[in-house]
């Protein structure tokens, strides 16, 4: 394994022949034991800014740190191979990934069909800055192919979606929407952040781009800000690699070294983060005060059969409305004990947050209560403490 990896380009990963938890333990981290070699068990993280070479027109394998670092690498290596990715390459947030992919496959009068309820920071990406370059968006319900295929025009060059979605859990049919891309010769997106290549794998489905923000299940213990993205084909990959280097947006070697550190119990974190939320839905679904519950994991999800027709999993962020007004979410919000009442999700500690007023508060008012978040909506993120603990803190704050 070590001396394939020597020879794999830059980026690119094994083919998937081992199982998830096996690749996500060794994929891009093999030991080299060439003589002279350390034969570190764990990619080290390698600090050095610059490489010497030794004759001006004779580079090593690597020359300054924005364009490769050993480190990245071997992150970007296990990425794909968790992804069944040909390519991988890291960022140093989930939107500076969706910046670089915007300006490596995007021009001015370009335009992009997008699922009409996305993290309020990818519409505020679209809507305040891309739109100043004359990249035009139009929202649809993408859970289908239909409002899809209806919303596309001539200049129309890419289709962005999340599934499950943020913060309402709305899944996109991803293999129907893929033929409609694949006949009008258009780039899926798929943002996979909130179930990790762990419970679903966007490009066997027929994605042409998988998102992360891996700041959240990939890093998984709220201490690393940093992105992702995973491709198949070689010509998105030369232009990412390019707009990466350009661009800059790039993941340090401790932020990469972090990451990998992450991976290795994703499957593991996984597992316990959806046993908790399926616990935490059966429960705020028997609860007198609760009026809905969103999880695809529940057979009450309207596309809770898509669910487990293209993922293996439901994940474990689920949303819920509150029966009363504003000031009783926000009571309830802060008699939590076990609950961290803060931004983000996917970590190892259960989170939970009002969207209205924290993640997506960059959205209109009206426009966000057309999709259905409400100002009451609260999201959560089962982290994976005791699932009798968590039950218990929100009862106890509900009372
Ligand atoms: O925060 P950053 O790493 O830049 O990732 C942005 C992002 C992209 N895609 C999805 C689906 C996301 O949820 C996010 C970030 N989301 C939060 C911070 C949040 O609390 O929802």
């Amino acid at each position: 394994m070590a001396q394939e990896s020597q020879h794999r380009q830059p980026g690119s990963a094994p083919a998937p022949t081992l199982g998830f938890a096996t690749r996500a333990v060794h994929a891009g981290e093999e030991a080299d034991l060439r003589e002279g070699a350390t034969g570190d068990v764990v990619a080290a993280i390698h600090l050095a800014t610059t490489y010497a070479r030794k004759e001006v027109a004779l580079p090593g394998r690597y020359e300054y740190v924005r364009s490769q670092n050993p480190t990245r690498e071997a992150l970007e290596v296990k990425l794909a191979a968790l992804e069944n990715a040909r390519y991988g390459l890291a960022f140093s947030s989930g939107l500076a990934a969706e910046t670089t992919l915007l300006l490596a496959t995007l021009k001015a009068g370009d335009h992009i069909v997008a699922f009409d309820d996305l993290y309020g920071g990818t519409k505020r990406l679209f809507e305040q800055v891309f739109v100043s370059f004359g990249v035009e968006v139009s929202y649809v319900d993408a859970t289908g192919a239909l409002p899809v295929e209806r919303a596309l025009r001539p200049s129309t060059k890419m289709v962005w979606v999340e599934s499950p979605t943020n913060p309402l859990l709305k899944l996109s049919d991803i293999r129907a929407i893929a033929q409609v891309t694949r006949r009008n010769g258009l780039i899926l997106v798929v943002d996979n952040t909130f179930l990790s290549p762990y419970f679903q794998k966007p490009l066997d489905l027929g994605a042409d781009v998988v998102v992360h923000s891996v700041t959240k299940y990939i890093g998984g213990h709220s201490d690393v800000l940093g992105g992702a993205l995973l491709v198949n084909s070689e010509q998105h990959y030369e232009k990412l690699q390019y707009l990466q280097n350009s661009a800059g947006a790039v993941l340090s070697p401790f932020d990469s070294y972090l990451t990998l550190r992450g991976l290795k119990t994703l499957a593991l974190r996984m597992e316990r983060h959806q046993q908790n939320a399926l616990a935490i839905a059966h429960f705020l679904e028997k609860h007198p005060k609760v009026s809905r519950v969103l999880y695809p994991g529940l057979e009450s999800h309207p596309q809770h059969e898509l669910a487990k027709a293209q993922a293996s999993g439901f994940g474990g962020v689920l949303s819920f409305d509150l029966k009363g007004t504003v000031p009783d979410a926000e009571n309830f919000l802060e008699r939590l004990q076990v609950f961290t009442l803060a931004e983000s999700l996917g970590g190892v500690e259960s989170l939970i947050e009002l969207p209205s007023q924290m993640t997506h508060a960059s959205l209109e008012k009206a426009a966000r209560e057309k999709i259905g978040i409400t100002d009451t909506l609260i999201r959560l993120s089962a982290g994976i403490e005791d699932a009798a603990d968590l039950v218990a803190d929100l009862e106890q704050a509900l009372a």
